[in-house]
């Protein structure tokens, strides 16, 4: 296997080697980090800045649910997060084996993988933090799924509005094509597609709307009524949060306060996730 030199970045460099992968979409930004996967296929992360935001959904918000209350979550470190959805070509490569009910290989985002796939003892988190650790690369260890704060903030990608790419309240949050949605995300029933193929989100992340769903390291519980700072999510449930909706669901269910759950050990075929990391 040819290892290449853990490095650090920058956007040119990271889009020519997703482009040379045959990653389409992937655009300028800064403080990209990519680790290298068995194979010598690359994972891009992108620096989401530490930062104050409102996390939830204000009362008026359209499509609304009561577990989306507005409060106040500072998070005090930069986190990386994936750039894109986890692949299923990346999923080979670490794993050896592709879940994928819409099995296409390649860019794809892989679906049915559970959260225990993703983050127990020999899941995609460990044999892929294992891996980068023998092949001497920066991020060894500490690989790992977004918090459902961090999840959010990345989403939203500074933006207070139902999507990252606005309200969107000209177009019904139904199936019907509407423009303002299909530049930024699949629409119900068009089912998953190769990752990065929508305009990214002012941080340069892509497909938090839509495409698949994606587990959180969090379990589902109320929020809290005031501030919080890096929350975790409860300590105790069976249920972890997935966030972003799937192409099987209007876009309503996309938006970025939107929530949804599973249980850890389900496989669903329109349920994938995302790296992150503390740097
Ligand atoms: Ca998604």
């Amino acid at each position: 296997m040819r290892v290449r030199t853990p490095r650090l970045v920058i956007a040119t460099a990271v889009g020519a080697s997703l482009l040379a992968a045959g990653f389409s979409g992937a655009g300028a930004g800064s403080g990209e980090v990519t680790v290298w996967l068995p194979g010598d296929g690359p994972l891009a992360l992108v620096r989401v800045p530490a930062g104050t935001f409102t996390m939830g959904s204000p009362p008026g918000e359209r499509g609304r649910r009561d577990d989306e209350t507005a409060h106040t979550v500072t998070l005090t470190r930069d986190v990386l997060i994936g750039k894109f959805e986890v692949t299923q070509a990346q999923w080979q490569a670490v794993m050896g084996s592709d879940p994928s009910y819409f099995s296409s290989g390649g860019d794809s985002p892989v679906d049915r993988a559970s959260w225990d796939d993703v983050t127990g003892a020999g899941g995609f988190l460990d044999r892929l933090n294992r891996h980068l650790k023998s092949t001497g690369q920066p991020l060894a260890g500490r690989v790992r799924l977004p918090t459902e704060a961090e999840w959010e903030r990345a989403a939203r990608g500074g933006t207070t509005t139902r999507f990252s790419y606005g309200d969107v309240l000209d177009c019904k949050d139904t199936c019907r094509p509407c423009p303002e949605h299909s530049r930024f995300m699949r629409l119900c029933g068009e089912g998953p597609r190769p990752v990065g193929g929508k305009q990214p989100n002012p941080f340069g992340l892509y497909d938090l709307h839509g495409n698949v769903a994606e587990w959180v390291q969090d379990r589902y519980g109320p929020y809290a009524a005031s501030a919080e700072t890096d929350p975790t999510g409860p300590a105790r449930g069976t249920d972890r949060v997935v966030r972003g909706g799937g192409s099987d669901r209007p876009p309503v269910y996309s938006r970025s306060a939107a929530r949804d759950l599973r249980p850890a050990d389900e496989r669903h075929e329109h349920t994938g996730f995302r790296v992150a990391e503390s740097p």
